[in-house]
């Protein structure tokens, strides 16, 4: 995979795109279903069959902002995990803090990197995951897709775990001593009092956040195709709804966004759900920054007979 792209638009030069999508084909610690390796660009070849038009805010995003598929980071045979995870925080960092950086991945401890890179001082991590990932290791890793959130705690950051249906004990019980993680899990979201209370802890961030979603967050019907899925989990409308709420609210400076775990999809369901988020973070994040009154960047987008 050279250089791919997204929307089949073409690619500005880093330095002078607004937005940043960088494929993380990792997959080296998956416990049950593999092929995440494949993730990225399956959501990428999905991407050409949006609309270029954004209905929810009524625009069409990439009329006013450029955009970058940066080359896919892999983990070279020759390099330790911990390596790897260095060169993407370097990488993700040198994108520049000016820019909207959304990994593809990929298995979530590729997350571990984005999140050091894009959020070097304490933030708020809101992260959609059916799972805690809040294990310190997992069969003999700590770099595993279950660790995620447990390096971030350790970084200082503040956790809004959203979705979250399966956890082991030890992680409950961290739930209950830490004041620095917010759980919600996906039953309570069914009910307007748990819904509310997560209306109110999102309406309320400020300062740096970092959105991490995995996509097994969501129900299967959303993403049928990820490794380790567990019945229930967010609807679409809701995921949106969260979207809506973090990337609108004007007090948070968004450091990053990542898309994780998608296994390409026999159906294409999830492949295109996957491309259509990507989508709706990019018009959602552009719009409550006054893009839409951007001067246009010329004829990226074609006609309706294209
Ligand atoms: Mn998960």
């Amino acid at each position: 995979m050279d250089q791919p792209r997204f929307l089949s638009l073409p690619n500005s030069p880093i330095e002078t795109a607004d937005v940043v999508l960088l494929p993380l084909p990792h997959e080296q610690t998956v416990s049950y279903g593999g092929g995440t390796a494949n993730g990225p660009q399956a959501l990428l070849t999905a991407s050409e069959q949006l609309e270029f038009y954004e209905e929810d805010r009524g625009w069409t995003p990439f009329e006013h902002l450029r955009l970058c598929v940066a080359p896919p980071l892999r983990q070279a045979a020759a390099e330790t995990a911990e390596d790897y995870h260095r060169r993407v925080a370097t990488t993700a960092a040198e994108c520049g803090p000016e820019r909207l950086v959304i990994g593809l991945g990929g298995e979530h401890s590729a997350s571990i990197g984005l999140v050091a890179g894009r959020m070097p001082t304490p933030g708020t991590i809101v992260h959609i995951d059916a799972h805690a990932d809040l294990r310190a290791s997992y069969q003999g890793s700590a770099y595993s897709h279950a660790c995620p959130a447990w390096h971030w705690l350790q970084a200082g950051h503040r956790l809004i775990q959203i979705g979250v249906r399966s956890a082991h004990a030890q992680e409950a019980a961290l739930w209950r001593s830490s004041d620095r993680i917010s759980v919600f899990r996906d039953r309570q979201l069914c009910r307007a009092d748990g819904w509310h209370r997560l209306i109110a802890e999102l309406t309320d961030l400020s300062g740096p956040v970092y959105l991490s979603i995995d996509v097994d967050g969501f129900d299967p019907a959303v993403f049928p195709s990820t490794g380790t899925p567990q019945p229930g989990g967010l609807s679409w409308h809701q995921g949106l709804d969260i979207l809506e709420m973090v990337l609108g609210n004007r007090r948070v400076q968004l450091a990053g966004v990542d898309v994780m775990e998608l296994i390409p999809d026999p159906m294409r369901i999830a492949d295109m759900a996957g491309a259509k988020l990507v989508q709706k973070v990019i018009s959602y994040w552009a719009a409550a920054r006054g893009w839409m009154d951007r001067p246009r960047q010329g004829s990226q987008v074609g006609a309706p007979d294209e």
